[in-house]
């Protein structure tokens, strides 16, 4: 009988995350590193990274790389081997609606949430496959579960990643790694920002509420990767309190 519960240490391990330089990505490195894990930092600002790695100090590294580029993403990992990747970066671009949207918008979101996580998948694969163990956390939405008006290409970007997820279960079944797609709802970034262009507009996403924090997902990544070696906590989905669907937000006004 397996009676082993204790939680797999940070200690020793070697993690990449990509979108490091900011949001959830930025709280999931420090979050990791604070455990003990070595981290390797990835986004393409690179003087938010250095920051980050001096502020994590110890053995934190990083890479200015944009994970549209295959080639770019490929020599991240040469000569590497990552225990944990995380697959954060991604983005959204405006809210119209199909018939009025913007075909550079949907090549950037499909380039950087769908493709762009490919590249990182499979660059991060041979590594985990010979090591026969490993974690790798893809990072979809709420957004891949339930679309939303103005959502459109968006929410098929992150469909997409919870369809690549259940793909690497069935694909790599066996190999001994572990994978979790960590879908949350609004969580306070500068993710709203990015996506509307006008600081007042990203306020009003969360005017009212209360989002989850970056550290908040950050949390759950940290628990999913140190559960027992048997374990794969495979989906975590995570709501605001006030959050009842992409659709339905509380907003009680604290
Ligand atoms: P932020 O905008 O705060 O962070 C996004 C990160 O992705 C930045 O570090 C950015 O770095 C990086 N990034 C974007 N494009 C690229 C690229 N082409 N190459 C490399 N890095 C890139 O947003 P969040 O932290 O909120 O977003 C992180 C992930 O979480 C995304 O996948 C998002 O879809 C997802 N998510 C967000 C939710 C939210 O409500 N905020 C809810 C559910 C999921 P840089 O610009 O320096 O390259
Ligand atoms: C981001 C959350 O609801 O704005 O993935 O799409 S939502």
């Amino acid at each position: 009988m397996n009676d082993q519960t204790d939680p797999l240490p940070l200690a020793g391990r070697r993690a990449l995350v990509t979108g490091a330089s900011s949001g959830i990505g930025r709280a999931t490195a420090r979050a990791l590193a604070g455990a003990g894990a070595s981290v390797h930092l990835v986004a393409r600002r690179e003087e938010r990274l250095a920051e980050l790695a001096e502020e994590l100090g110890g053995d934190a590294t990083f890479t200015a790389a944009d994970v549209r580029d295959a080639g770019g993403v490929s020599t991240l990992f040469e000569g590497q081997a990552f225990d944990l990747v995380v697959a954060n970066a991604g983005l959204s671009r405006g809210v119209a609606p199909l018939h009025e949207g913007d075909s550079d918008d949907w090549a950037e979101m499909i380039d950087t949430n769908v493709k762009g996580v490919l590249h990182t998948v499979r660059a991060a694969l041979p590594a985990l496959r010979a090591a026969g163990q490993g974690d790798l956390v893809l990072l979809g939405s709420v957004a891949g579960r339930q679309v939303y008006p103005g959502g459109n290409v968006y929410n098929a970007s992150k469909h997409a990643v919870r369809a690549i997820y259940e793909a690497l279960r069935l694909d790599e079944f066996g190999s001994g790694i572990r994978f979790t797609t960590v879908d949350p709802g609004l969580v306070e970034t500068e993710f709203s920002l990015v996506r509307l262009g006008d600081q007042n507009a990203a306020d009003s996403v969360y005017e009212g509420m209360t989002p989850l924090t970056p550290e908040d997902v950050a949390d759950a990544i940290r628990y999913a990767v140190t559960r027992p070696p048997h374990v794969n906590i495979g989906e975590i989905v995570l709501w605001p309190t006030e959050q009842a669907s992409t659709r339905d937000v509380h907003r009680s006004g604290h």
